[in-house]
């Protein structure tokens, strides 16, 4: 019998969950017996997962703060914000996301879809070294139709506004624009975290170098200021379920009308700490050689794709006359990719030594072995960051890896000798 009306707000505990579902939906019957589990594995919500005789479902429910800290005060608006970017990509990319069953105002709870069935998450398919070779052309689809059937240069510019201010998110965006626009340049709130071999590295290099960090208030002021599309704002691999011919995009309550580039760059800095993780593991080993040398072509593909697809959406849908102008979706497309190589090494920047870590990283148990892993990725970041401007393609992408991969070894062997000649 149910118990409670869910006519005010409450946190759930995995007690009440059985109730609820079967208040709000009617996949279970009333003396069903419902296994409950609450997965969350983030830093944010709650995530209950609700099974029953022949039915699962996901809620994910917004608390009022975050659960890394109870007096980091969050909106739950944010759950509202998270509903209807599904329900938009339900329109543009149908089948892209999981199914949305309710979004309950109330409680600011999102029933959905439960997928982990048939899908893996895809960070944890990588660690296990995972390849999913539809990954690039799939992604990159899923994305030109979200950022280019909702930028200005498809919608009327009137809708175009009235969407952006359905998706006014300013507590989201101020994480992200102090995790990743602020903290990796000045760590502002001492909350940072960086291996203690790498102090001194991460202070020239990131904290006392102002030419850098000019560049870094530039992306943020990009990122506050262009309202170019709408984006998922935290997208990476831990935010797509995957399979063979199918890829899911969730966690979504970071979504807002932003640049373009942010989660092509956010994404692909993901794939780099894939990258990362098995370049730390064992570097002669055949099977993770050729596993890295997949990663890397999986963003050079993905580039390749996502810019001949975003010139074909672009020429077929383009409405505004000026945008109709030659030579104009060059320079457009060329100023999103740009903007996406800021954003991957911002996110490759703050991931490495702000709060929010990876598995990718912290799983790696030989300690000097990730610190040198950590300062590839920081040195990626930095050129990434400032040659933005001429990072136009995948191969400048992996091209940038090599860059930082050698100038590592280059480093780290003259302080082996120096370690040799003063033993
Ligand atoms: C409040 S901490 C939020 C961070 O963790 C999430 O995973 C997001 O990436 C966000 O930046
Ligand atoms: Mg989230």
């Amino acid at each position: 019998m149910k118990t409670k009306t869910y006519d005010s707000y409450f946190l759930m505990t995995v007690a009440d969950v059985p109730d609820y579902i079967k208040a709000k939906v009617d996949f279970f019957t009333e003396d069903e017996q419902l296994s409950v589990d609450e997965i969350g594995d983030g830093n944010v919500n709650y995530i209950f997962q609700v099974r029953g005789k022949h039915k699962s479902v996901i809620i994910k429910q917004a608390g009022d703060a975050t659960r890394l800290d109870p007096t980091w005060q969050l909106t739950t608006e944010r759950g509202r914000i998270e509903a209807d970017y599904l329900a938009m990509q339900e329109k543009l990319n149908p089948g892209s996301t999981p199914e949305l069953y309710l979004y309950d105002l109330v409680m600011c709870a999102i029933i959905m879809e439960e997928l982990s069935g048939d899908y893996a998450i895809l960070r944890f398919a990588l660690l296990e070294r995972r390849r999913f070779p539809r990954f690039a052309d799939m992604f990159s689809t899923y994305l030109v139709n979200a950022l280019v059937l909702t930028s200005d240069i498809v919608l009327d510019h009137q809708e175009k506004k009235l969407l952006a201010k359905q998706f006014i998110n300013p507590q989201m965006c101020d994480i992200f624009e102090k995790l990743n626009n602020t903290e990796p340049f000045i760590d502002v709130y001492k909350r940072n975290r960086v291996m203690s071999e790498n102090k001194d590295f991460v202070q020239a290099e990131f904290y006392e170098d102002v030419a850098f960090r000019l560049e870094g208030a530039k992306l943020k002021f990009e990122f506050m200021n262009n309202a170019q599309a709408l984006i998922h704002a935290d997208l990476h691999t831990g935010a797509v379920f995957v399979r063979e011919d199918s890829i899911k995009i969730f966690d979504t309550e970071f979504a807002f009308f932003g640049p373009m580039g942010v989660d092509p760059g956010n994404f692909t800095a993901h794939i780099f700490f894939a990258w990362a993780n098995a370049d730390a593991e064992a570097v002669q080993d055949v099977s993770i050689l050729s596993f890295k040398q997949w990663l890397l072509e999986t963003i050079e593909n993905f580039f390749a794709l996502f810019i001949k697809k975003f010139k074909n959406l672009f020429r077929e849908r383009v409405t505004d006359l000026m945008a109709k102008t030659p030579g104009f979706s060059e320079w457009y497309l060329g100023t999103v990719l740009s903007e996406a190589a800021g954003a991957c090494g911002l996110e490759l920047a703050r991931r490495t030594i702000g709060l929010s870590y990876l598995p990718d990283l912290i799983n790696i148990q030989d300690e000097a072995r990730r610190a040198r892993t950590e300062r590839i990725m920081l040195r990626l970041a930095k050129d990434l960051i400032l040659n933005r401007a001429s990072i136009k393609s995948g191969t400048d992408y992996t091209a940038a890896l090599k860059r930082a991969t050698a100038t590592e070894e280059a480093e780290s062997d003259e302080a082996t000798y120096l370690d040799y000649v003063f033993l």
